[in-house]
């Protein structure tokens, strides 16, 4: 689901959606009762359950409430806030979408903005979006942003780093920009994370909905060409150039960046350092927003598989599963609309370590989603924040941070109701 649509649209949806969900469920569970009747009646051989193993991973609607969280607000009146980081001093930085770098020091919002951001085009989805600090940041003082830029006609995802000194960005470099322009102000992707090799991934967004177009056709086609940034995850050296181990850099019909793909837009992208695990969260469009496991070189599906609908109702595809193809490790029908992703490794909640926390838009909640060693989601519940929810991040002092994406956004610490 887009951050887009009305209000009172999305409560019609969520209401059909809900209601379209329940008569699934009723008839997936009788599908599953076949199902074991068929398994019991027929030999292994003769089944085609294999091909449909994913049919198991059911589209999550309902989840019970989290109880063991006290939310404090450290800041009021932040404009649609999007990305933070932490800086070694404690101080947080936060990027607010209509182009502004705020800076938040010993718990006050500093009213004075970070100079040298570059010009961003603020347009629905887009504007300054994420932001992240280099692994070596207290040598090298590397800061990066992503953010739209160019025109509603014609407009790039990019990405710039520059270096910081406290007060102002200085030596503003882009380092990455999309292959190919899209109009509009849709999907955008785009977050960034690092990897233990100084390597960065980062998200770009399909392009767009239906109708909008590239080259004649549905712009979100270019989810599946290798030759297009448009879609993918990107995998980047720290100064932008191509890291000669991505899995696709002999393919001549690949773009060299490319790093995972078919991807809608990705919002949430996280790595987990025990486990080595990258994760991302995914916007579907009316339901099927995913939370994905990602490898190099893997294909995720979109358009071509997917549990999502279009807003309008019609089929994208009928495929929700395909042999070469991810499954998702959840889905979430009707759609939450999934912004920022976190894995918890601070100290203290220490029964959440190894755990994802994802935002949701549309839910305005915070999902904690039980994750056991092994990388399988065990369960998730549902922290009621009751606003939209853009980004969730564990801070230098081990809490969880909440932005809100509001006009009047605020910052949220999340801290352990009993201590
Ligand atoms: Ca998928």
């Amino acid at each position: 689901m887009d951050s887009e649509p009305s209000v009172s649209f999305l409560l019609t949806m969520k209401a059909l959606t809900s209601d379209f969900i329940q008569k699934a469920e009723f008839a997936l569970i009788v599908l599953l009762f076949a199902g074991c009747a068929s398994l019991v009646s027929q030999s292994p051989a003769k089944n085609n359950l294999t091909e449909t193993a994913s049919a198991e991973i059911k589209p999550v609607s309902d989840v019970p409430p989290a109880e063991n969280f006290r939310q404090v607000t450290v800041v009021t009146g932040l404009e649609n806030p999007w990305g933070m980081a932490w800086l070694p001093n404690g101080e947080i930085l936060i990027t607010e979408r209509p182009g502004r770098l705020r800076i938040v020091r010993n718990g006050k919002l500093d009213p004075t903005p970070i100079t040298g951001v570059p010009p961003v085009l603020a347009v629905s989805q887009g504007g300054l979006l994420d932001i992240s600090l280099h692994p070596n940041f207290a040598k090298n003082r590397l800061i990066y942003l992503t953010y739209a830029h160019g025109t509603e006609r014609a407009n790039k995802t990019r990405v710039a780093r520059a270096t910081f000194d406290g007060k102002a960005l200085k030596n503003l470099q882009v380092i990455f920009e999309v292959s190919q322009a899209k109009p509009g102000g849709q999907h955008f992707g785009s977050r960034m994370t690092w990897l233990p090799d100084n390597k960065m991934l980062v998200s770009i967004g399909d392009g767009g909905n239906p109708p909008t177009q590239l080259n004649g056709e549905l712009i979100r086609k270019q989810a599946q060409n290798l030759k297009s940034h448009l879609g993918k995850i990107v995998r980047l050296n720290d100064d932008g150039t191509i890291p000669k181990d991505n899995p696709f850099v002999t393919n001549k019909n690949a773009e060299p960046a490319v790093w995972s793909y078919g991807h809608r837009n990705i919002q949430g992208l996280t790595f987990d350092p025990i486990s080595q695990k990258v994760w991302s969260s995914e916007h579907g469009s009316r339901g099927g927003d995913e939370i994905n496991q990602i490898q190099p070189g893997k294909n995720y599906g979109w358009a071509v598989v997917t549990y999502s609908q279009e807003y309008t109702g019609g089929k994208i595809s009928s495929e929700r599963s395909r042999a070469g193809i991810v499954d998702p490790k959840v889905i979430w029908t009707p759609s939450i609309a999934p912004s920022g992703l976190s894995v918890y490794n601070g100290d203290k909640f220490p029964q959440y370590k190894g755990d994802l926390f994802a935002g949701g838009l549309v839910s305005q909640d915070v999902r904690h989603i039980d994750v056991d060693a092994n990388g399988n989601i065990i369960s998730q519940r549902s922290l009621n924040i009751g606003q939209r929810v853009r980004d969730i991040r564990q801070g230098a002092d081990g809490f969880l941070y909440v932005l809100t994406d509001e006009q009047e956004g605020q910052l949220i610490r999340l801290e352990p109701s009993k201590s």
